[in-house]
């Protein structure tokens, strides 16, 4: 198998509320990404100043915390060639008006409060974000037959 990265995602209480759950978690099956963490969180509001800290001056920060604990969020890590870019790309712009169609956010979102969905954007990012949401024996090595179709020999 080639190098693999793991990235982190968050499915946000809107994913759950309007029953999109399945929806966005197989378009990252379909891509190949291996699913190897994932669990209901209910996240803090230290959590979430640690996770949304790049925005701690925004006039939209409370309520952007508020809606993020309205219900517990979906945790993923996900496992693949070069999974953090990959998942970036299938998530789409953070603006769901501005996502190329196709993307997650452009395909099931309409406004930038209630896009659906987190993903780790940097190698340094998903390392940090995976240590905050995951402990080491959350996250599993495991061989799928499909591999060596999915990641080349
Ligand atoms: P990302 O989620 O695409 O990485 P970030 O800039 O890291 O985008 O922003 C984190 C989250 O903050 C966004 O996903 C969105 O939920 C929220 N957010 C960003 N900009 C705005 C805004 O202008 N109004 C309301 N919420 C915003
Ligand atoms: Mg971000």
């Amino acid at each position: 198998m080639p190098d693999t990265q793991k990235t982190l995602v968050l499915l946000k209480p809107d994913a759950l509320q309007r029953d999109l759950l399945g929806e966005i978690v197989i378009r990252f099956e379909r891509k190949g990404l291996k699913i190897v963490g994932m669990k209901l969180i209910r996240l803090t509001d230290d959590l979430l100043d640690e996770h949304y800290a790049h925005h701690v001056d925004k006039p939209f920060f409370a309520s952007l915390k508020k809606f993020m604990m309205q219900t517990p969020v979906v945790g993923i890590v996900l496992e693949g060639i070069n999974a953090i870019d990959e998942v970036r790309k299938i998530v789409g712009s953070t603006n769901p008006q501005e996502a190329d169609a196709g993307t997650i956010r452009a395909d099931f979102s309409m406004h930038v409060g209630s896009n659906l969905i987190h993903a780790s954007d940097t190698v340094e990012n998903a390392q940090a974000e995976l240590k905050r949401f995951f402990s080491d024996d959350e996250i599993f090595q495991y061989d799928k037959i499909t591999d060596s179709y999915v990641f080349g020999d």
